[in-house]
C-alpha cells in the first residue's frame, strides 16, 4: 500500500539534500552555459535525486524481503547524489577533477553496488555470508589500492595492477564462484536475468574507471574535461540502471 508518510520523508528529505553544499562552500562561480562537464554535473546530481525518492517511495509496492534490496539502490543514489553537489561545484569553482569527492562516493557506494548480488539471491534462498564478505571486501581493496596509486602513496602502476586484481576477484565470484552457482542452481528465471545483466554492467560499466585511471596516470594523459563527463555518464548505468534492473526484479517477483 502506497505510503504517504514515508513518501513525504523522501521527498522533503531529497529537497533539503540539494541544499547542502550552497551552505558548505560557498560557490563563488556560477555555471556557464558552454560548461558541459558542469552541465554533466548538474543534470546526473539531479537524476539522482530523482532516483533516490523513485527507489525509496517503490519500497512500498513490494514484497517485505525486497525492500531490503530498494533500500540500498535508493542509499547509492543518495549518497552519490550528495556527492556530486560537492564534485560540481569544485568542478565549477576551480576547473578542477574533484578525485577525493569521487573516492569518497566510491568507497561507499561501490561495495553496496557489490552487495545487490548477495540480497537479491538472499530474498529468494540461503546464500552463505561468506559470499557477502567477498564482494564487500574486494570491492573495497579495489578501491583503496586505486586510490593508493592516483594519491601517490604507492607506485602508480602497483595500485592499477593491485586494485584490478581484486576487481577480478569479486567479477570471479560473480561469473564463477559461489555466487554465480547459486544464481544458476536456485533462483528464479527473472532473478536469473537481473544477476547476469548486473554483471555484465560490472563488467563493462565499470571498466570504464580503470581505462580512466590508465589513460589518465599510466598512458599519453586525457582531458580531465572529457574524463569527467565520461565518468558522470558511466555512474548513470552503473548507479541509477543497476538500481532499476533491482527494482524491475523485485516488482516482477512481488507481483507473481
Ligand atoms: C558508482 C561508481 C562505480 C561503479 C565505480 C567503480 C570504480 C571502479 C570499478 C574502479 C576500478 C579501479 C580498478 C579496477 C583498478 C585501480 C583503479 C580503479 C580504482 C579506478
Amino acid at each position: 500500500m502506497f505510503n504517504l508518510r514515508n513518501s513525504c520523508i523522501a521527498v522533503f528529505g531529497a529537497l533539503g539534500l540539494t541544499a547542502l553544499p550552497s551552505m558548505a562552500v560557498a560557490a563563488e562561480a556560477n555555471l556557464q552555459p558552454n560548461d558541459f562537464v558542469g552541465i554533466s554535473f548538474w543534470l546526473i546530481s539531479m537524476a539522482l535525486v530523482a532516483a533516490t525518492v523513485f527507489f525509496f517511495i517503490e519500497r512500498d509496492r513490494v514484497q517485505a524481503k525486497w525492500k531490503t534490496s530498494l533500500t540500498v539502490s535508493g542509499l547509492v543514489t543518495l549518497v552519490a547524489a550528495v556527492h556530486y553537489f560537492y564534485m560540481r561545484d569544485v568542478w565549477i569553482s576551480t576547473g578542477e577533477t574533484p578525485t577525493v569527492y569521487r573516492y569518497i562516493d566510491w568507497l561507499i557506494t561501490v561495495p553496496l553496488l557489490m552487495v545487490e548480488f548477495f540480497l537479491i539471491l538472499a530474498a529468494i534462498t540461503k546464500v552463505p555470508t561468506g559470499v557477502f564478505w567477498r564482494l564487500l571486501i574486494g570491492t573495497t581493496l579495489m578501491l583503496v589500492f586505486g586510490y593508493l596509486g592516483e594519491a601517490g602513496y604507492i607506485n602508480v602502476t602497483a595500485g592499477f595492477i593491485i586494485g584490478t586484481f581484486f576487481w577480478l576477484v569479486v567479477l570471479y565470484e560473480i561469473f564463477l564462484g559461489e555466487a554465480s552457482r547459486i544464481s544458476s542452481a536456485d533462483a528464479s528465471p527473472a532473478v536469473q536475468s537481473a544477476f547476469k545483466l548486473m554483471r555484465n554492467i560490472v563488467t563493462f560499466g565499470w571498466a570504464i574507471y580503470p581505462i580512466g585511471y590508465y589513460l589518465g596516470y599510466m598512458g599519453s594523459g586525457v582531458d580531465s574535461g572529457t574524463l569527467n563527463i565520461v565518468y558522470n555518464l558511466a555512474d548513470v548505468l552503473n548507479k541509477i540502471a543497476f538500481g532499476l534492473i533491482i527494482w524491475h526484479v523485485a516488482v516482477t517477483e512481488s507481483d507473481a
